[in-house]
């Protein structure tokens, strides 16, 4: 008899634990646990959507005839350690063996690595087949390689699974669309609503509880419209192949006030989770364009972000874990201002973008790269505090994939391993792919002086500030000719207006 554990990211039928259970005999164990609540403070709605989807995950392995041994948060004997609630299992049950798949992150994985010294049972570690690219696999294409790339480990995945090819070559001609990707929002665009559900009776629950249990963790409870159960992700992800899928690519970097949800998926939640599977995303997308119901620039940026980028920042975390994490190339040390929680901010875009993350614990790409990761990343904030906060208010948030996309993609902390260039930008970029500017107190036009956009002269400070170590990037030769060839004067009106104000942000005032 067989004890196999799931953990609350592993909500799929296919999981590895599960290939060979035995339904007369096994006993599966889930347990929802103070220690993964509470490793980084979650965002109130993270822990609702991941406490109700393992409640009905758990409920429909029953109905199919699996004992599952469930632990609640509030149940009295809940050890809440992994390890506490496995011993316990194996006490009352007397289970002879414990199968559990890797879990997806390495805070866990390197606990799990020592139970098998504590454990009197045997322990099976699974390989976490989650994915479409093996921990091994990806190792291996990376191996002599001078300089790893996306495009060309994308260009590999689209080959290996055939996915928009046509023979030996691209479907169109081309492996990839993103020039086409960059649409800014048009007046009068008109954003279909996001599909939502009515919480049941199981969510009610869970939301009482997280109201009671969680109430200092950051974030909106309510509402909460989340899919919760396989077949309401499925909902989700026909819904976006409908109705979101044919603009996804026009207007993928675009971001509209009021509109959080714009033409992408949502289904990075559930990706995550394990409720819907990698591929099955990738192909219903192929098959829409195939039937001539989604134009090609969108399928292939919507396949890209799943075939592409979600398995290449995996495939880096376990590449350079666990010294990826204490990276700090840019040497950047401020802390993260209290604007990031609360959204009490004058700078509009930054304040739209924090408070849509407390009210959906979602924003989208753009959102977290080019407005919060653009600041923080020329504010100079420290890469642990910028982790930490990423970590904790996305629904969708696991270490795998929150670190590269933070410490990679938009601190360049990782010195140029993800990304070649770091992505800083000024007000201008964010004025061209928002409607933020038009009602924000600080003029985007304005490049100097009190009411100048902060984006426009903190862009230049570090360029400045860290002149000595992006200067030699090939692809900021020119960015920083247009640099040198500015004026004393401006160059000084730059530094004086930063340190105006971070002296004001490391003061606490409004800024
Ligand atoms: P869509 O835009 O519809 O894209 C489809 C899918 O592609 C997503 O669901 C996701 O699975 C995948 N994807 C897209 N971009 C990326 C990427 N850069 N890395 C990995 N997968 C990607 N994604 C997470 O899933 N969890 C995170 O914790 C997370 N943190 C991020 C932090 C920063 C600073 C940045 C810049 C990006 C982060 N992303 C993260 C990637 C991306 O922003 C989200 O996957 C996306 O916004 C989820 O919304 P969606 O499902 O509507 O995505
Ligand atoms: C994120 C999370 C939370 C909030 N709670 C639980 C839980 O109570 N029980 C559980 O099994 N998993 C939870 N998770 C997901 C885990 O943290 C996740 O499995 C690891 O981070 C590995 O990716
Ligand atoms: Fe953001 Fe600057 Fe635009 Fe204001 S003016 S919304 S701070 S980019």
């Amino acid at each position: 008899m067989k004890l196999r554990l799931i953990l609350g990211d592993q909500l799929s039928q296919s999981i590895s634990s599960l290939k060979d259970a035995d339904m007369d005999t096994d006993v599966i164990l889930m347990c929802e646990l103070r220690t993964e609540a509470t490793y980084v403070k979650h965002h109130k709605k993270k822990i609702a959507f991941l406490f109700s989807a393992m409640r009905h995950f758990a409920a429909d392995l029953q109905d199919q005839g699996y004992t599952v041994r469930y632990t609640r948060y509030d149940d009295p004997d809940n050890s809440g350690s992994f390890l506490g609630e496995v011993k316990r299992a194996l006490a009352d049950t007397g289970a002879t063996d414990v199968v559990a798949t890797y879990p997806a992150e390495y805070r866990l994985t390197s606990e799990f690595d020592t139970w098998a010294d504590t454990l009197d049972v045997p322990l099976e570690l699974r390989a976490d087949d989650r994915f479409l690219c093996s921990t091994s696999d990806f190792a291996a294409w990376a191996e002599g390689r001078k300089q790893l790339r996306m495009e060309y480990f994308y260009r590999e995945m689209r080959r290996k699974f055939s996915v928009l090819m046509d023979g030996s070559d691209p479907v169109g001609g081309q492996w990839n669309y993103d020039a086409e990707n960059r649409k800014p929002p048009k007046d009068g665009l008109k954003v279909p609503e996001p599909k939502g559900f009515e919480p049941d009776n199981i969510t009610k629950d869970v939301l009482t509880l997280v109201e009671a249990e969680f109430s200092d963790h950051f974030g909106d409870l309510q509402p909460f419209p989340f899919a919760v159960t396989r077949i309401q992700a499925i909902e989700v992800l026909d819904d976006f192949i409908t109705d979101r899928l044919p603009q996804f690519g026009d207007f993928q970097d675009a971001m509209i006030e009021g509109e959080p949800w714009m033409f992408h998926s949502h289904i990075s939640f559930y990706l995550n989770c394990g409720l819907l599977d990698p591929l099955e995303c990738i192909q219903k997308a192929e098959a829409a364009y195939h039937a001539g119901n989604a134009p090609l620039n969108a399928v292939e940026g919507f396949i890209r972000q799943i075939l592409g980028w979600r398995e290449y920042v995996r495939g880096i975390y376990w590449l350079k874990m666990p010294d990826y994490k204490s990276q700090n190339a840019l040497n950047a040390t401020r802390a993260l201002p209290d604007f990031f929680w609360t959204a009490d901010t004058q700078m509009n875009c930054l304040r739209q973008c924090v408070s849509e993350t407390k009210t959906n614990a979602y924003a989208h790409h753009i959102q977290r790269l080019m407005v919060l990761g653009n600041f923080a990343l020329i504010a100079g904030l420290h890469p642990d505090e910028v982790n930490e906060w990423y970590l904790l208010v996305y629904a969708d948030a696991y270490e795998w994939v929150e670190l590269p996309n933070v410490s990679g993609m938009i601190l360049f902390a990782d010195d140029g391993m993800l990304a070649s260039k770091p992505y800083a930008a000024s007000g201008a970029y964010i004025n061209r792919m928002s409607n933020y500017c038009k009602s924000c107190r600080y003029k985007v036009s304005k490049k100097n002086g009190p009411d100048a956009c902060p984006f426009n002269y903190l862009y230049w400070d570090f360029l400045e500030r860290n002149g000595e170590k992006l200067r030699g990037n090939p692809r900021m030769g020119l960015i920083y000719k247009n640099l040198h060839r500015m004026s004393d004067e401006k160059r000084a009106a730059v530094r004086d207006d930063s340190q105006r104000f971070f002296r004001a942000l490391d003061a606490n005032e409004k800024v």
